[in-house]
């Protein structure tokens, strides 16, 4: 093996597969803690050495690594993973500061979705000074799909705001504040809100769940705000509901495909406020800190942080 630490000692040892910036920052973090780390998978070394893969996305042939215990998604998503051999552990990262990043993402979005930002930039491109009622956020229902580590975050903020916000989780879960709902209650929500967040992992459940059928439950002219995954959106669906008035708007930050063609009708339609997925991105050092973590975990048998459960997807 050549240029990073190899330690033959039976430690174990992280691959980490990604771009040079991010990999200059987890080896740093890891040699002040004396942890192995491997960060060019050019380099000769012994694949029996890795115990862990970090990646986004890992090679086909995991066979390689016959010591290889877990696949780590460098991200907060694991839907981009491919189906692992049973034996291998697949983890996410956990990261405040993404968290915060997507919270302050959907925030945003909501307050501009709010105040109908998408109708004046319409007007300001058709440079028309025209006033429009001020709304109130107590006077506005959120709906948030999905409540765990960004979901709850935001909606506990948006609450803070006064706006009145409701979220939908797998299981039920109580936070002060908000009214919950769970699995089966979903349209009980829906029907009351003027603004749905979705916030959901892509799993079997959740692909295509923003359709024409789920829009239909929303009060007309509801708006909303997508950062989950592109395929939870069904696009066709949605330009029929602004089209039919079933929403008014939306914010997306996530598309199927990304990135977008060049030609696609979201990029003209006014209706629609577009990010290209940059709600957050895992900071370096945290995901290094987070790996730290994991392979601490499993050296000690305690719980693996953001292990994933396989049979939920998530
Ligand atoms: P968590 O795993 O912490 O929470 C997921 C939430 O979704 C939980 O509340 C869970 O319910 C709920 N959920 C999952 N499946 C269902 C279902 N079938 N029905 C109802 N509720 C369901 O995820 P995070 O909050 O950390 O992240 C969520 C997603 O945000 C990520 O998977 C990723 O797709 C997206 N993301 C987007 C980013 C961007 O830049 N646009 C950046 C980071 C993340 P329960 O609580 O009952 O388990
Ligand atoms: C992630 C993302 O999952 O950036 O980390 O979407």
């Amino acid at each position: 093996m050549t240029g990073d630490r190899y330690d033959p000692s039976g430690h174990m040892t992280l691959l980490l597969k990604s771009f040079p910036a991010r990999a200059a920052v987890w080896k740093r973090v890891f040699d002040a803690e004396g942890e192995a780390i491997l960060t060019d998978p050019s380099a000769t070394f012994d694949p029996a050495e890795v115990t862990v893969l970090a990646c986004w996305v890992p090679p086909s042939d995991l066979s390689v690594y016959p010591n290889l215990r877990m696949v780590l998604s460098v991200g907060a998503g694991v839907d981009q993973m491919p189906d692992l051999p049973p034996n291998i552990m697949l983890g996410r990262t956990l990261a405040p500061g993404l968290n915060a990043a997507v919270r302050d993402w959907l925030v945003m979005a909501t307050l501009l979705l709010h105040r109908d930002i998408p109708s004046y930039v319409s007007q300001k491109n058709a440079r028309l000074w025209q006033k429009r009622p001020v709304a109130r956020t107590r006077q506005r229902r959120v709906g948030v799909m999905g409540l765990g580590r960004i979901g709850r975050l935001a909606a506990t903020t948006l609450a803070g705001l006064d706006f009145e916000v409701m979220g939908w989780s797998r299981n039920a879960r109580q936070i002060k504040g908000i009214t919950t709902f769970s699995k089966d209650d979903l349209h009980d929500m829906l029907c009351q809100s003027d603004i749905l967040i979705c916030v959901l992992p892509l799993t079997p459940d959740t692909r295509g769940i923003l359709n024409a059928e789920l829009f239909a439950h929303l009060p007309k002219g509801a708006s909303l705000v997508h950062a989950g995954r592109g395929e939870h959106l069904v696009l066709d669906d949605l330009k029929n509901a602004l089209e039919n008035g079933a929403l008014r708007s939306a914010m997306l930050d996530v598309t199927d495909p990304e990135p977008l063609p060049a030609d696609h009708w979201l990029w003209a339609d006014d209706r629609i406020l577009l990010t290209p997925h940059v709600a957050a991105e895992t900071d370096a050092e945290e995901g290094a800190r987070h790996a730290l973590a994991v392979l601490s975990a499993l050296k000690s048998g305690l719980p693996i942080p953001g292990l994933v459960d396989l049979d939920k997807g998530y």
